[in-house]
């Protein structure tokens, strides 16, 4: 982007050198901002969690809704999960327990209940419907910063402590 911005502004008259100095400072400012702003967008969190289904709640592995830089990569439940002890993440061997590090809800109305220990046991938080969090490391979002590489059961608030 810079360099084609670059590339414009060089072909301004010769005889102009001052005011084409100026329009290059000015158009490398403008590049500048032009990038950060590309950064500071980074992926938007409803395209990210598009392969979480409607209906489900959804986590992976790393941040950004994501396991090992693939969006697909998750686990999901429609109801609950009891004990992750033994869950992979969708399409491979990797084992999902005490790894997940952002969550997503697209349930039908309830919010998720997420906790540390398996058979909902331990510290928890819920997750409202709709919501999400990209990152379980921080205290941004909808979880609080505590739950990072821990989570080993979760189940809709609609579903006791007895679902299997
Ligand atoms: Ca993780
Ligand atoms: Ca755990």
């Amino acid at each position: 982007m810079t360099l084609e911005m670059t590339g414009k502004t060089m072909s301004f008259p010769a005889s102009h050198t001052g005011r084409t100095l100026r329009r290059t400072l000015a158009s490398g400012m403008t590049a500048a901002i032009l990038v950060l702003g590309t950064t500071g967008l980074a992926t938007p969190a409803s395209a990210a969690t598009a392969d979480c289904p409607s209906g489900y709640s959804c986590f992976w592995g790393d941040t950004g809704y994501r396991t090992d830089s693939v969006e697909n990569r998750l686990v999901r439940f429609y109801q609950c999960y009891r004990d992750l002890e033994t869950a992979t993440w969708s399409g491979t061997s990797s084992a999902a327990n005490d790894r997940a590090s952002s969550v997503s809800n697209k349930g039908q109305h309830d919010p998720a209940y997420y906790y540390v220990d398996a058979r909902y046991r331990g510290l928890f938080f819920p997750l409202p419907y709709g919501s999400g969090d990209g990152n379980l490391g921080d205290s941004s979002g909808n979880a609080p910063a505590s739950f990072n590489d821990k989570i080993s059961s979760a189940r809709f608030a609609s579903f006791d402590t007895d679902c299997e």
